[in-house]
């Protein structure tokens, strides 16, 4: 094997986002964009001469040609072997769960996750360590710094591996094992779900619908929604990959699932629906005649999750990140465990996990977790809802009326201003912070007095690291809150997400229209930060 080294110059844009770097696929494509983006990751590890490195994607467009660069990048940098799953698929769980379960060095997943995909769409690439889960933000901020100054690349003069082709190759002096995407993670499913139960739920006429999205998750639910589990052929729709995502734009929200929101509002509907992301990672949840939102299932998932196998002994804690709704956080103070609240991003809930100070995990953008990964499962939360609902043998709706009547119920929404000026986004959140220090004791109309505001700071409690200005946050004595950060994985301009939230005890109204019960929160977050007045925007791009 003869390696090359080959010159490069910077690009001063590879600086990592929430979750990896996400560009668009024509900046991907630019001369050296891919090999110097992985060299500095390489350069920034140390120890991995001899290892595996997992290589998967989410199967869009440019997932083949920036697969093939990786693979030879890898072998000049004296990996012993990459795992790389059948024509470059993995999912971001499965991703995790085969660094994990072959004690990987690490591995890259190629996607840019909900983005949508094709030769205008986005690509993306992100770098996990050997536990599985995303770098922590000391790599991330390594790589950074090395993509400003990298000089050259390591690579190798070797013909494409046949990625189609599962079993053992070579590229170089390297071992290049093709591994079916699904088999490992399949297995791992069983070990977790009582899929006897399962099974028996579908078997006596439950219906439900999964979409794909014609993303990544299509070959797992078809293996195991209708092979393991017998549900009918046809519970699972859009169960093809395509590399644009079929044109649509893979976020499973009520926005791009809104035909199948509308069949479970109806009688003739399946009684339960769900979907995934590009990458798989995030998770949509539909009963019939109820929307379940992320944070209210990571608190119900949390309450129940004793139901299922793996987590019958109980949950040591639960993590979630800083703007999702406090519901999962009164679960916690019931069952006595742990809680704890992270900045946005899965890498932040690594060390927790690691440490086991924390069994389940989520986000408010439809992620949840367990400790069976480092990545949010959107598959996984799936089947905890079917092994809940199998043995509860009652519907999404009364299982979480229930627990709203237990707990109380934590109204929640985002409003996303998407492809906004981000010199208009930064100011406004500048100015936003300024206006903090002055806000706390101050009273807004008949009930909102501020208990609270500040910029997020999350002290790690695993290895004390600290991560500054997460996200401003304004709270108040009745438990309301006021989100407002800027998203880190957009690829044009700036996102700006305001998060509201506002508590309603367990015995009071649980049915009140989500965005007329937040109405005082929006009004008043337009007054203090001024979104629509600044931007010229009449309204959010996206509510979910
Ligand atoms: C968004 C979500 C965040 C999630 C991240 C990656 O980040 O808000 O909760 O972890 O996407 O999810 P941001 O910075 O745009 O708000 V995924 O499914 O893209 O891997
Ligand atoms: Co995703």
């Amino acid at each position: 094997m003869t390696i090359q080294t080959i010159k490069t110059t910077p690009y001063a844009d590879q600086k990592p986002g929430t979750s990896g770097l996400r560009k668009r696929v024509s900046v991907y494509q630019q001369p050296n964009y891919v090999e110097n983006y992985v060299q500095a990751i390489f350069d920034s590890l140390d120890g991995f001469a001899g290892q595996t490195l997992v290589i998967g994607g989410d199967g869009r467009f440019y997932n083949d040609v920036a697969i093939q660069k990786a693979i030879r990048l890898a072998a000049a940098n004296g990996f012993g072997r990459v795992l790389v799953g059948q024509n470059g698929l993995l999912s971001t769980p499965a991703a995790s769960h085969v660094i994990r379960h072959y004690k990987a060095y690490g591995g890259l997943v190629l996607s840019a996750s909900h983005n949508p995909g094709g030769p205008d769409g986005d690509f993306g690439i992100k770098y996990n360590v050997g536990n599985g889960g995303p770098a922590p933000e000391k790599i991330t901020d390594a790589v950074y710094a090395r993509t400003k100054v990298i000089d050259s690349y390591k690579t190798i003069d070797a013909p494409d591996v046949a990625l189609d082709r599962i079993g053992t190759q070579k590229s170089g002096d390297m071992v290049v094992e093709v591994i079916d995407p699904v088999a490992d993670y399949a297995a791992l499913m069983e070990s977790l779900f009582d899929f006897p139960a399962i099974r028996g739920l579908f078997a006596s006429g439950f219906t439900m619908m999964f979409d794909a999205m014609h993303a990544i998750t299509g070959p797992y639910a078809h293996a195991i929604l209708e092979g393991m589990l017998g549900a009918p052929k046809g519970t699972v729709r859009n169960g093809v990959p395509l590399p644009d995502f079929g044109a649509g734009h893979p976020d499973p929200n009520l926005v791009y699932c809104k035909d199948m929101f509308d069949l479970l509002m109806t009688p003739e509907g399946p009684d339960f629906g769900a979907a995934s992301d590009g990458d798989g990672d995030r998770n949509l949840i539909i009963g019939k005649n109820r929307f379940v939102t992320p944070s209210d299932s990571l608190a119900l998932l949390a309450a129940n999750a004793h139901l299922a196998p793996a987590y019958k002994r109980g949950i040591a804690g639960i993590a979630r990140s800083m703007p999702t709704s406090a519901a999962a956080d009164r679960v916690a103070e019931k069952l006595g465990i742990e809680m704890h609240e992270t900045p946005t991003g899965w890498k932040f809930f690594g060390n927790l996990l690691d440490a086991g100070r924390v069994t389940i995990c989520g986000e408010e953008s439809a992620g949840t977790g367990s400790n069976h990964v480092r990545e949010k499962d959107g598959l996984w939360a799936v089947l905890l809802w079917l092994n809940i609902l199998a043995v509860r043998k009652q519907g999404v709706d009364a299982i979480v009326r229930e627990h709203w009547a237990t707990y109380g119920r934590n109204y929640y929404t985002r409003h996303d201003y998407e492809e906004v000026d981000a010199a208009i986004a930064g100011k406004l959140v500048d100015d936003l912070r300024a206006q903090l220090p002055s806000l706390p004791g101050k009273s807004f109309g008949e009930d909102l007095q501020v208990a609270y505001a500040d910029d997020f700071t999350y002290h790690d409690p695993v290895d004390g690291s600290t991560s500054a200005k997460q996200g401003v946050r304004i709270g108040f004595t009745d438990g309301s809150r006021i989100v407002l950060r800027l998203s880190g994985t957009g690829t044009v301009g700036a996102t700006l997400r305001l998060y509201l939230e506002r508590y309603e005890a367990a015995d009071g109204r649980h049915d009140l229209d989500t965005q007329v019960a937040l109405e005082p929160l929006i009004a008043l977050s337009e007054t203090l930060a001024g979104i629509q007045q600044r931007t010229g925007r009449s309204e959010p791009s996206v509510i979910t």
